[in-house]
């Protein structure tokens, strides 16, 4: 059955106001219909350029607007990915994202990141790369070089956006993520929650996310890092458990696609992370550093799944793999 994509915002308000326990019942009643329940799929991320980025999103640490005293750092080689990318591979991951703050690839870029593509495909990998903004035939060639996610997300609701980021706007993120959807490229987008936002905005972030065409297959919820320098630095930090309302309705509007506990995990304890899991996240992202901010790493995450008989998705060969383009 296609999942529903013409939420209201009433019933979404109605979904994430009931009371805790009966969210996190009907949600995890969602997750076991649609996925098995005790598996969990891993992804990996690489920095592919740092910093100085001319974008001014008030919580990342690369924005070249603000003094976030990060050691900036130009392009990598494509064989320091690859082999950042066979370390992620023997560590359990499935999918390896790449990502560089730009506002988008110049086409000068482009060489550069089709040839990565097709290397961290070759290795076995899901690949993954979040660039920016993108256009149509960028993404075309992107999913030609063997490209399977594009991450881009809307990060809040179109209200409080504004407030966020000033040097583009939301419908600059939909014509990306169409042009994305419209090359056959998976899509993974979501947000952030403790941006200063309040509930609203994160329920106009669910509604914008659950009524696109086509659910994102990948939706990563971060929770914010606070970065000094930011103008978002010294926030109070939200309560965990709205983290874990929003991820929870997340599951319960997109019961296909993959709901990712993402950045801001570092500060949850064990049960905190058990509670995310038992609202329907099954991904997240493992490996000792996120883009530039630290993480969990494998070892830490091997004992928590173990912990909790959680089993780790292996990558899916993709039928080129298999060979039956050969044989067709
Ligand atoms: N430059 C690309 C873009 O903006 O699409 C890709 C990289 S950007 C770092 C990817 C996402 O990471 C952002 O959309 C945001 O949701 C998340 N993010 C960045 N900094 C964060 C922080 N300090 N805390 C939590 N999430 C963060
Ligand atoms: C996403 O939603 N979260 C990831 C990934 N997509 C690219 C990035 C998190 C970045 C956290 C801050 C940092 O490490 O700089
Ligand atoms: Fe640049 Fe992405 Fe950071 Fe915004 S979130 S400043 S676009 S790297």
């Amino acid at each position: 059955m296609q999942p529903r994509n013409d939420w209201t915002r009433e019933e979404i308000q109605h979904l994430y106001e009931q009371p805790f326990l009966d969210l996190l019942f009907q949600a995890q009643q969602v997750h076991r219909a649609h996925f098995q329940p005790n598996q969990i799929q891993v992804s990996t991320l690489l920095s592919i350029k740092t910093g100085k980025c001319p974008e001014d999103c008030k919580y990342c640490s690369q924005s070249a607007h603000y003094d976030s005293q990060l050691e900036a750092e130009r392009r990598i080689t494509v064989e320091k990915v690859v082999q950042e990318a066979q370390i992620a591979k023997a560590s359990g991951s499935s999918r390896f994202c790449m990502g560089a703050a730009w506002r988008n690839p110049h086409e000068r870029d482009m060489p550069y990141v089709l040839e990565m593509v097709k290397e961290v495909k070759a290795l076995g990998l899901e690949t993954c790369m979040t660039l920016g903004m993108l256009n149509a035939s960028q993404a075309e060639r992107l999913k030609d070089a063997g490209l399977d996610y594009y991450n881009h997300n809307l990060d809040t609701s179109r209200e409080y956006y504004s407030h966020i980021i000033s040097t583009r706007s939301f419908d600059d993120r939909l014509n990306t993520l169409d042009h994305v959807r419209q090359a056959g490229l998976k899509v993974c987008s979501g947000g952030i929650v403790g941006l200063g936002e309040n509930q609203q905005d994160r329920i106009g972030l669910l509604h914008e996310l659950s009524t696109l065409p086509i659910h994102p297959e990948s939706v990563p919820i971060n929770m914010l890092v606070p970065i000094a320098g930011t103008p978002l630095a010294e926030l109070e930090r939200l309560d965990v458990t709205e983290w874990i309302r929003t991820i929870a309705v997340a599951r319960i509007l997109m019961p296909n696609s993959y709901i990712r506990l993402s950045a801001g995990r570092e500060s949850l304890s064990d049960s905190d992370q058990a509670l995310a899991f038992m609202a329907g996240a099954n991904s997240l992202f493992s490996g000792e550093k996120l883009l530039t901010t630290p993480n969990a790493g494998a070892g830490q995450d091997q004992r928590l799944f173990k912990k909790l008989g959680l089993q780790v998705e292996k990558a899916r060969p993709s039928i080129s793999q298999l060979g039956i383009d050969a044989m067709a």
